[in-house]
């Protein structure tokens, strides 16, 4: 029999996956950190699922040998210290949270353990309550740095709908970063939709935006495209058009954002090799004082 994956974070993201995981006949248990089981509602097109996310505290010691962690970036470091006492020595964790930079604050939680790295597109937004609908089940992303996929993989997440194994997840990872620098911070500092950057003062904004970006993700080794991000990021806005970007949505459910772990590491390492961002760092501080003003 294989092991449970347990999806730590009842939010849209761990919702939709435990659907998926459920859809794929892989076996998952729902988690959160309050302490009385609950239930999700998801709307998927015209269906609804109901779920049941349990608390964590209901587990038995070292019960966990598979973890996947929903929660943003800044929320991981809580989500692992909650989720010790469960987890299994040799368990693997992996991550769907966007960003760089928060490894080293990790890396005492997780001991000998490794945090795997998954790249999602998957999309899903809660309404409120218990209820969420999905966007997308989206394109998934999981590697550990090694070509062949690990068995824990193999026996599970390799039949849930677009899960793939990624030797080049690094790259990927980077790729998403260097989007999300450009697409997220704009979109919740000027509350639009990802479309409305493709036009009008939107548009200018995201032009001088990724015109400071492009050359220090370059120089960093974070942007290694022959195309330029400003078409990459152009035919990610026409894609998810329709989209208010993950960070629009943080902001106007007034929670916390992940400008730490993008534009704001992008102003730390950019600082490091001598590159001053001003476009960032004024993007870094509209969001912060949105966050402020929401707390
Ligand atoms: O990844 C995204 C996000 O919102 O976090 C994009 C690509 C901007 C899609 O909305």
């Amino acid at each position: 029999m294989t092991d449970t994956w347990y999806i730590l974070g009842a939010g849209a993201m761990g919702t939709l996956t435990a659907h998926e995981f459920s859809r794929a006949h892989v076996q998952s248990c729902l988690l959160h950190h309050g302490s009385q089981t609950e239930l999700r509602f998801l709307q998927c097109a015209d269906d609804e699922h109901t779920l049941s996310a349990q608390p964590l505290t209901n587990l038995d010691q070292a019960e966990i040998k598979r973890l996947l962690v929903t929660t943003k970036a800044g929320q991981l470091a809580a989500a692992l210290r909650g989720a010790d006492t469960y987890l299994h020595p040799d368990a693997v964790i992996v991550t769907t949270a966007n960003g760089l930079g928060m490894e080293a604050a990790l890396a005492p939680l997780l001991g000998s353990r490794r945090l795997v790295r998954a790249v999602s597109t998957a999309a899903a937004f809660r309404q409120g309550g218990h209820q969420v609908t999905a966007v997308t089940a989206g394109e998934t992303a999981v590697g550990d740095g090694q070509d062949r996929p690990a068995p824990w993989f193999l026996d599970g997440l390799q039949h849930v709908r677009g899960w793939r194994w990624s030797p080049d997840i690094g790259d990927r990872i980077h790729r998403k970063f260097a989007i999300n620098c450009a697409i997220n911070g704009l979109t919740a500092s000027l509350g639009c939709r990802n479309g409305e950057l493709l036009n009008g003062p939107g548009a200018e904004s995201l032009a001088q935006l990724v015109a400071e970006t492009e050359p220090v993700l370059r120089a960093l080794g974070l942007w290694k495209d022959h195309l330029s991000l400003q078409a990459e990021v152009e035919r990610v806005c026409r894609l998810t058009a329709d989209n208010q970007s993950s960070m629009l949505q943080d902001i106007l459910a007034q929670r916390p954002t992940e400008m730490d772990y993008l534009n704001g590491e992008l102003l730390r390492r950019g600082r490091a090799t001598g590159f001053e961002l001003a476009r960032n760092q004024q993007l870094v501080r509209a969001v912060r004082a949105l966050e402020l003003k929401a707390q």
